[in-house]
């Protein structure tokens, strides 16, 4: 059910404390940490504690936590001293998603090129 944890999910078990992560940023609805494979000299994962697949699913669903990410990307950003940064949902296979939970990817720390690949 949308929300509600799911065993077989990656950050849901981040998110339970099984399986560990570099956190940057905790509230009562997100979790932001460090991705393990970074594309940038700061690259975050903005998560909502909830289960929702992707943002499309997580605006449809829960749109107060939808607004919750996106205000903590920005906490992100400005912790690390960022002027310029991209934040990117990436929302279904075509489009590179890879984790099915919803996470905003926070990048900065050199320049960035448009458009993305
Ligand atoms: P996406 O391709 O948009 O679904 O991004 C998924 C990201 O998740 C990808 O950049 C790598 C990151 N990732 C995958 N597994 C782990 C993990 O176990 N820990 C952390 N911190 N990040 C992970």
């Amino acid at each position: 059910m949308a929300g509600e944890p799911q065993d077989d999910c990656l950050f849901c078990k981040i998110v339970a404390g099984g399986i560990p992560a570099t956190i940057v940023r905790e509230t009562e609805t997100t979790l932001a940490f460090r991705d393990i494979n970074p594309q940038a000299p700061t690259h975050v994962l903005v998560i909502p504690k909830a289960h929702y697949e992707n943002a499309a699913a997580l605006a449809a669903g829960a749109p107060q936590i939808a607004a919750d990410v996106l205000a903590e990307t920005r906490a992100v950003a400005e912790g690390e001293g960022l002027e310029s940064y991209r934040t990117v949902f990436n929302t279904g296979a075509g489009a590179g998603q890879t984790v099915w939970h919803a996470h905003a990817h926070v990048l900065g720390g050199r320049g960035l090129e448009w458009p993305p690949g």
